[in-house]
């Protein structure tokens, strides 16, 4: 009787920790969408590549120059100051966003030898 009762319990403890992975799996699941969201909204990202560099300056540029259109989202991306005109001034934004992001990877090289 004992040992039915322990088993029961050996049962419902396995269910509970079964559960309890998938909630977790689930959770991560859900925090990797929130990550990806949060990268796609990344203001400067034209091209989407979830980073701000020199290539997102040259696509405002090529824009500026005619050579290629923006989608509604990447222009929205583009404006880094909000002022509803796509203009030199976000291209210089997106560089030294860009430049910034390189500065501090090679200080951060330096520290680590
Ligand atoms: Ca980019
Ligand atoms: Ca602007």
């Amino acid at each position: 009787m004992d040992e039915g009762r322990e088993l029961l319990i050996l049962k419902s403890s396995r269910r509970v920790f079964l559960t309890c992975i998938i909630f977790l799996f689930s959770f991560s699941l859900l925090l990797d969408e929130v990550h990806s969201a949060e990268l796609a909204v990344l203001k400067g990202d034209v091209d989407g590549n979830g980073a701000v560099t020199a290539n997102d300056a040259l696509m405002v540029t090529k824009y500026l120059k005619g050579k290629i259109t923006l989608t509604p989202e990447q222009i929205i991306l583009a404006d880094m100051n909000n002022d509803g005109i796509i203009d030199n001034a976000d291209v210089v934004s997106i560089l030294s966003i860009h430049v910034g992001t390189q500065t501090e990877k090679k200080r951060q090289k330096c520290q680590r030898i």
